[in-house]
């Protein structure tokens, strides 16, 4: 397997851990695309990725699969233990509409808010800017910490007692909110434990 990517941006970071909890980091080669020279809008990664972002996963039979989500099932599927999409139909469930809800509510914001409200990946790249459209999905990533932090207040993971998908996609988020400098609101003391023991499993750190 191969995953293309641009190690220590966000998506690629979800996609490592995944790869860590399942002990799967040795099976897979990593390809560098050098993103912030726009390879990801060349044609050779298009042929990849048609809309050209990064991470891809590619199977030795020369399949793509993008979306973080898509690659994790795909890992999540290759070996056993642990479980970050869920067994039980329920738990499937659960775990698919808590990732959702971080992706939208808090990496996709926090991302929105990097493109529009702050330079981004520059002018060469950032072709198109609304930055009242970016402070707005900086407001509602501010918005979605603040659901996850009640959402914590009676679990220990925020989709449940396990650690999974939804935990790697919120990390995620709040790692890219580090980066752009939204802080999490000093109240959100549950969010903020939850981070620490996060912060501390090997899978995260490899990443
Ligand atoms: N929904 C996608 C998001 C992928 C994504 O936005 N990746 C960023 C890097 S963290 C990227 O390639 N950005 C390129 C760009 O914005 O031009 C996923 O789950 O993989």
């Amino acid at each position: 397997m191969k995953v293309y990517e641009f190690k220590g941006f966000p998506n690629p970071a979800r996609v490592r851990i995944a790869l860590a909890e399942k002990g799967l980091l040795n099976r897979v080669e990593f390809i560098t695309v050098d993103v912030p020279n726009g390879a990801h809008r060349q044609p050779a990664f298009l042929a990849k990725n048609p809309f050209g972002a990064v991470p891809v996963l590619e199977l030795d039979d020369g399949t793509t699969i993008a979306e973080c989500t898509a690659i994790t099932e795909y890992i999540d599927h290759v070996s056993g233990e642990p479980s970050l999409t869920g067994r039980t139909p329920k738990e499937r469930a659960l775990i698919h509409m808590t990732q959702r809800r971080a992706e939208a509510n808090v990496l996709d914001a926090v991302a929105t808010y990097f493109h529009h409200a702050t330079p981004g990946l520059g002018p060469q790249l950032e072709s198109y800017q609304n930055k009242e459209w970016g402070e707005k999905q900086r407001e509602r990533a501010i918005q979605g910490m603040r659901f996850f932090d009640g959402l914590l207040a009676n679990q220990p993971f925020v989709a449940g007692n396990d650690f999974t998908m939804a935990d790697i996609t919120l990390f995620a988020g709040l790692a890219f909110a580090d980066f752009v400098k939204i802080e999490v609101p000093a109240d959100l003391t549950r969010l903020k434990a939850w981070r620490a023991r996060v912060s501390a499993r090997p899978s995260v750190a490899a990443a």
